[in-house]
């Protein structure tokens, strides 16, 4: 395959000023038929029109009139080339595709007898032949036409025009997008669908019509995307001054899509599952979950297309940032300082989680990838979640407002324009007057920096000397880093654990300072220090980077106990676990019989009592508290991993909490029940989530009471987040009821599809469910690997989430995943390769394992038919 270089990049040879599409729907044969007008580039370096078309049948080509025939074009690689066109050209284009053979769920296809589309990111020549990149913006005009019984809702970009009837039974409805836009936000719905809609007044007085199209029979699901919806609007207006710009904004939900949502203008289109919610189906973090992907892709509207991507290459520029504006609204819909930090604490999970394994793997890339064989595989974890820390690190360093003048900015200078992340760092130092130069590195730097501190402090003096050192490791094709422009906010404790007032370089700086590292190494002063300080360095999170070291335990008890800072707090709290974790883990591996002589010191079980009966702390954060570092996370502190030893060491863990806290687990789990009708709202959730933590400790050691105690909240719980905990915690304490539980649950639930993803997903990442158990589960008549969501409940979540027995010594779970990836690929490229990242860090592990995985791995790749996608993945595991 073809590796696309960033560098390379050249303007498109002739711009496209409108697209009229009309489409005559039939699942099997669907007639596209499109006229462009393009005009030839002035910027242009190349001379020919290029057109892009992938797996469709080309009727009729037209230019000004005159039909071409086969000498007038070339036709290969996908690319429809024609060599010499006047400057201003007429084309239309006839073509024919088989949307119900489309598995790919790219392009036009059929997904329970309806018709959708995705066309992020080159989707769009799966339609009809077009110049398919970002840097191509046109006027679209759209006609569908299809059967009228069976397709009564027509839907694409913009405003409908008009509507009305045709012979033989079909009808028509005209769409007109009043701005220009990138092919990759087309979208077109010819469904039977019914919807929940409501006029919604704008800042500026006008009236928007807002709609929740869903399949019949959830429209008792739709609420809260509305209300989600609604309440993303507002936060744009008032926190940015971003407008709705269109007279009508829809959502529709589909059950078969490869990611979470698409923000196509105005006629966004959603995975089920980031729409669908009441509480008897959806679980607290669904809800949180709904809110955050129908913000994310409302803000897209600004970030991503009014503004747009010159290239993939810049694909951060609009979801970075478009992530972090979501980050940002939820933060502000909790509007507590620290319901704030409990949203910072789970960001800065999903980067320690998925970012810093991905940054240190064979798939390490920047924020602006250099190159790439598929663009599909680079909608990353560093592309959305470091990227949004790239964009946070611009509002640390220059505060809200400083932030706003640099967002206006970008406005002012960039609308309906395809543009750079270059173009959003200088609108940010302009804003600012300030030279950010260096500050380029994150986007063109791969891998996570390691950021160390030694603090001295001088009693004669009374100052306290930081010093901060920061290197980056080396990733693929990128041997050597210059040092990073990184914000680091310090606060300093003092001897009873109360911030001392911070006077750095003479100039007061309250208590938290946010210091500019740009060197390797570089020394800070604070003066006036009357006593020994305990240091909480990266308050708040301030940089993606990993903080080494620096740290006694005492440090960490004292910051653990006192930290004004939540997200600091927490993450003494997590160091403390880290250190236990790795430690047991060392001992659990060592012998067999390892495991029954583990133990836990007293001092950290003291700790986490003592938050965990902290009432003056909110719930939530207790529960983020006395929540442990991942098996995986622990796993990527080793250089060799064992898996079944970091499992028996974690699992160790939560046991023994289980019983030594269980009076305190016991009386917290009373006193966070949560009378009255289920609410979503964060307190309320917070208070689930503490409770049914408490619940899983009590059955990581189950007595007959906790068990007991899982099954009554299992017959007795109103609401799917009370359930599942219960189901899960009965899974977990391998008992009896589990097997009945689970029945009783799928009987329940076996019509509500987002359900049985649970049921399936719950299973799959039981340590008591084993391979065999995996293979049964699929014969299952609910099972299928077209529908990602199912595939991914069970296959992935197995292979992902379940490493003691993925990884078990036979290597039955590698052989297992190969065939997967192998069987997905021939379906559905995307899905599959998302699959193959299973394996990414297969070096890490013992040699016994790594060898199978290695050749788990080169099955994969010595086939012959493989995607690109997958071969892509595969190969740079392999490298
Ligand atoms: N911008 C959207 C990306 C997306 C996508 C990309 C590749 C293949 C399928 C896809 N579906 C959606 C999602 C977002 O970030 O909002
Ligand atoms: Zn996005």
């Amino acid at each position: 395959p073809q590796t696309i270089f960033r560098k390379d990049y050249t303007p498109p040879s002739y711009l496209v000023d409108t697209v009229e599409l009309g489409f005559d729907l039939d699942p099997a044969r669907t007639i596209v038929a499109s006229r462009l007008t393009l005009r030839r580039n002035p910027a242009a370096t190349t001379r020919g029109i290029e057109l892009h078309g992938e797996d469709i049948e080309l009727v009729a080509l037209r230019l000004n009139g005159k039909l071409l025939g086969k000498r007038d074009y070339t036709l290969a690689n996908n690319l429809l080339t024609i060599r010499s066109a006047p400057d201003d050209v007429v084309l239309e284009i006839e073509t024919l595709c088989a949307p119900d053979k489309n598995t790919t769920l790219s392009g036009l296809y059929v997904s329970n007898g309806n018709f959708f589309t995705q066309c992020e990111a080159e989707g769009f020549r799966r339609i009809t032949f077009f110049p398919d990149r970002p840097d191509v913006m046109a006027k679209f005009t759209v006609m569908l036409r299809a059967d009228k019984a069976r397709y009564p809702v027509l839907l694409s970009n913009g405003n409908l025009l008009e509507e009305g009837d045709l012979d033989d039974g079909r009808h028509y409805a005209l769409w007109e997008d009043p701005f220009k836009k990138p092919s990759y936000l087309f979208a077109l719905v010819a469904a039977q669908l019914v919807c929940q809609e409501e006029t919604f007044r704008l800042a500026d007085g006008r009236d928007a019509l807002l709609q929740v199209w869903v399949e019949d029979g959830n429209l008792d699901k739709t609420d809260y995307a509305m209300q989600s919806l609604k309440h993303s609007i507002r936060w744009d207006e008032e926190k940015y001054g971003l407008e709705l710009d269109l007279d009508r904004f829809m959502i529709v939900a589909t059950s078969d899509f490869n990611m979470g949502a698409m923000e196509n203008k105005g006629l966004n289109i959603f995975n089920t599952k980031f729409v669908l919610a009441n509480p008897r189906v959806a679980t607290d973090i669904d809800f949180q979950g709904i809110e955050a992907v129908v913000a994310h892709e409302y803000f897209h509207n600004w970030t991503g297309n009014r503004v747009t991507c010159r290239d993939w290459f810049q694909l951060s520029l609009k979801e970075g940032l478009t992530v972090f504006r979501d980050q940002e609204f939820t933060a502000d819909m909790i509007g507590t300082a620290t319901g704030r930090a409990v949203t910072r604490i789970d960001q800065v999970r999903t980067l320690r989680q998925a970012q810093f394994p991905e940054d240190a793997g064979p798939m390490a890339h920047p924020v602006r990838p250099d190159s790439f064989v598929e663009i599909n595989n680079f909608y990353t974890v560093t592309v959305y979640e470091k990227g949004a820390e790239v964009v946070r690190m611009y509002q640390t360093l220059f505060g809200v407002d400083g932030f706003r003048k640099g967002m206006d900015l970008y406005f002012a200078r960039h609308d309906e324009q395809a543009v750079e992340c270059d173009d959003f760092r200088r609108a940010m130092a302009d804003a600012n007057n300030r030279e950010l130069g260096q500050f380029e590195r994150w986007y063109s730097q791969a891998g996570t920096p390691v950021l160390r501190f030694e603090g001295r402090w001088d009693e004669a003096a009374q100052t306290y000397t930081l010093t901060l050192f920061q290197s980056c490791p080396a990733t693929p094709g990128q041997p050597e880093k210059l040092p990073f422009h990184i914000p680091v906010a310090v606060g300093l404790l003092d001897a009873a654990g109360a911030d001392m007032a911070l006077v750095v370089d003479g100039q007061q700086r309250g208590t938290t300072a946010v210091l500019e590292l740009t060197e390797a190494e570089q020394t800070f002063v604070f003066t006036g220090v009357t006593g020994q300080p305990v240091a909480s360095v990266l308050r708040d999170f301030s940089a993606p980077v990993i903080l080494q070291g620096g740290y006694t335990d005492a440090d960490l008890l004292h910051l653990f106990s006192h930290d004004s800072d939540p997200v600091n707090r927490w993450e003494a709290g997590q160091r403390l676990a880290m250190e236990r974790l790795l430690k047991l883990t060392g001992e659990a591996g060592a012998n067999d019989d390892a495991a029954a002589s583990l133990n836990l010191d007293e001092t950290f079980i003291e700790a986490l009592r003592k938050i965990l009966v902290d009432e003056t702390l909110d719930p939530a954060f207790r529960e983020q508290c006395l929540t442990l570092p991942s098996e995986s996370m622990v796993a990527e502190q080793l250089e060799c991993v064992d898996p079944l030893a970091v499992h028996i060491a974690r699992q160790f863990v939560r046991a023994d909490l289980g019983t030594r806290l269980r009076n305190e687990l016991l009386a917290q789990y009373e006193a966070n029940a949560t009378p009255g009708p289920y609410s979503p709202d964060a307190a309320s959730a917070g208070k689930r989530a503490l409770k049914n933590l408490a619940l899983a400790y009590l059955n990581a050691a189950p007595d007959a009471a906790s068990v007991a105690l899982a099954q009554r909240q299992f017959d007795e719980a109103d609401n799917m987040t009370d359930r599942a905990a219960a189901l899960s915690a009965l899974v977990a304490a391998r008992v009896p009821q589990a097997a009945d539980a689970l029945a009783v649950f799928y009987d329940e639930f076996q019509n509500e599809a987002l359900v049985v993803d649970k049921w399936f997903a719950m299973q799959a990442l039981s340590p008591t469910t084993d391979l065999a158990a995996v293979r049964a589960l699929m014969t299952h008549p609910a099972f299928t690997l077209r529908n990602p969501n199912r595939a991914r409940s069970l296959v992935a979540m197995f292979c992902v989430n379940n490493p003691v027995q993925f990884h078990a010594p036979d290597g039955s779970g590698y052989a297992f995943w190969a065939e997967q990836v192998i069987a997905l690929d021939a379906l559905n490229p995307q899905v599959a390769s998302r699959l193959a990242r299973a394996m990414d860090r297969w070096r890490r592990y013992a040699p016994a394992l790594q060898w199978q995985m290695r050749e788990a791995l080169q099955k994969v790749a010595g086939q012959v038919k493989l995607s690109n996608d997958v071969r892509e993945i595969v190969g740079k595991a392999l490298a």
